[in-house]
């Protein structure tokens, strides 16, 4: 189905022929706004920004670009085109028909885990809303926007499901998703990587590296849904969240390419002289990226949890390419490692495969997460600069789950509180770190022009070159 661009709410599910739950999302959408308005972008709403709006759901229509005013963006309904033949693919009700409406006995857990993908949606754009006052250039002002309006588009469709499949309470839990707030100590939200704050642009860039890979593997696991409303949403979600990556790499590999240079140039590693000439060190760099990596693998759940078992058992969330896996996909007699403190080490233990799904994903996520370390590591060797970045032990810096509290170094041994102290500065971002990157963080809004702590890209978007004018002010 086509995408009516006439309607007050585009989409693509025939909303025309449901007068109901058109008038309900109505209702909701002045709502929406008036949220967008009051937590969205700061400063910027009357700009235009060459943004990418999807005008159809198939690969030639659904990156559509041009100038828009950000309130003027058309969140829409979009599903991923269904085949009607989808059978379950794993838990009790593997080989039956997957489901079109929401079965009985899985309701509230198929609720609950709609509306925590959606809170995570409003949730960034909070934290990333005074950002665009520091923007390092309109390509990286835009490349915001982009994420933000999908964010709140990936809103939208967790609201459509609510709406559409559960009645009054689905109706009630949408209007909470507009009410908690990032970081809010009385009403916030629901997963803890989500209250922290993302204070400046190499914050913004690890967390689109990191954090929305969280995204995108637990949307994988959610497009393996035996809930086919939630499969088909999720898979046209994981085409937007693609972009956000992206963001997050690219970024980080300019500032680390403008780094390396200003090293060759004055044949310098002594960060404070670096931080002197007006660019992030290395070792700055990967604080940051132990902070961002360990509070984002936080957010999979705890390694053992009844919870995992009980979503993929019902067959409401599934494993990361589940289809692939030549096992009875049920999981009943199998086993998966998980970490332990033995004899004051970290030792792996075997735990039920149903229950330690959380673990799983984690690790299908950190192997993900690896190999675009490993091409920004290239970037630094290819300068001839011995400096590896390197992804912390899964372990390190844990709020959730067993492995939380305890002292762990990066490198996985379990150390004492007074070791961890005194080295808690060389592997977390510091108060003097984030001042320090604050400091650079000024405004750059001259078409073409870039900060000089970051390099400009090597390709803009949509084939656009670097000095394209990507927001007009008005
Ligand atoms: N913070 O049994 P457990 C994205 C709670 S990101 C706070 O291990 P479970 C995006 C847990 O709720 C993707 N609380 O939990 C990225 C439970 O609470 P109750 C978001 C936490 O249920 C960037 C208790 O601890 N999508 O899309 O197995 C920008 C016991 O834990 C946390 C999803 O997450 C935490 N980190 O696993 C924009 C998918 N972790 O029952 C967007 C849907 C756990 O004691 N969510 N708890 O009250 C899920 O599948 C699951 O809820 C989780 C948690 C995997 C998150």
């Amino acid at each position: 189905m086509t995408i009516t661009y006439a309607d007050k709410i585009p989409n693509n599910v025939d909303l025309g022929s449901d007068k109901v739950l058109q008038r309900a999302l109505e209702h909701w959408q002045p709502e929406f706004l008036e949220w967008w308005m009051e937590m969205g972008p700061e400063g910027s709403q009357t700009d235009d920004v060459y943004l990418r709006t999807a005008i159809s759901v198939h690969p030639s229509g659904w990156a559509h670009f041009d100038y828009v005013k950000m309130p003027d963006y058309r969140w829409g309904i979009f599903l991923a085109p269904g085949d009607g033949e989808r059978k379950i693919n794993f838990g009790d009700h593997r080989g039956e028909p997957a489901w079109q409406d929401v079965p009985g006995e899985h309701r509230a857990n198929l609720r609950r885990i709609i509306v925590t993908q959606g809170d995570t949606e409003p949730a960034s754009v909070e934290q990333q809303r005074h950002l665009g006052l520091t923007c390092p250039s309109l390509y990286d002002l835009r490349n915001l926007f982009q994420v933000n309006v999908e964010e709140g588009r990936h809103l939208w469709a967790m609201v459509y499901l609510l709406h559409r499949y559960f009645g009054r309470d689905g109706r009630e839990e949408a209007e909470a998703l507009l009410q908690r707030r990032s970081g809010d100590r009385d009403n916030p939200r629901i997963l803890s990587a989500f209250n922290e704050k993302t204070p400046d642009w190499l914050a913004f860039f690890m967390f689109t590296y990191f954090t929305d890979r969280d995204g995108k593997f637990q949307l994988l696991a959610l497009a393996e849904s035996g809930f086919d409303p939630l499969a088909r949403t999720t898979r046209f979600m994981l085409m937007e969240e693609a972009h956000h990556m992206y963001v997050g790499e690219s970024g980080i590999a300019r500032v680390i390419q403008r780094t390396c240079e200003v090293m060759a140039q004055h044949k310098t590693d002594d960060p404070a002289r670096l931080r002197a000439l007006g660019v992030i060190d290395l070792p700055t760099l990967q604080r940051y990226l132990n902070f961002h990596f360990s509070v984002t693998i936080d957010l999979f759940g705890a390694d053992v949890s009844s919870n995992a078992a009980t979503f993929y058992s019902s067959g409401l969330k599934g494993r990361y390419e589940e289809t692939k896996f030549a096992d009875d996909h049920l999981l009943r007699d199998a086993v998966y490692p998980v970490l332990q403190i033995v004899d004051g080490r970290l030792a792996s233990c075997e735990a039920p495969a149903l229950n330690a799904l959380n673990e799983k994903l984690r690790d299908d996520y950190i192997r993900d997460t690896v190999s675009g370390v490993g091409r920004w590591n290239r970037i630094i060797q290819k300068a001839g600069i011995p400096f590896e970045l390197t992804v912390p032990h899964k372990a390190f810096n844990r709020r959730i789950g067993p492995l939380a509290g305890l002292k762990i170094a990066p490198d996985g041994r379990v150390i004492s509180e007074s070791e961890w102290a005194s080295n808690e500065r060389e592997w977390l971002a510091t108060d003097e770190d984030r001042a320090f990157v604050a400091s650079l963080m000024g405004r750059v809004a001259v078409t073409g022009a870039y900060a000089n702590w970051i390099s400009p890209p090597t390709h803009a978007i949509n084939k656009r070159p670097a000095n394209f004018e990507f927001v007009r002010f008005n």
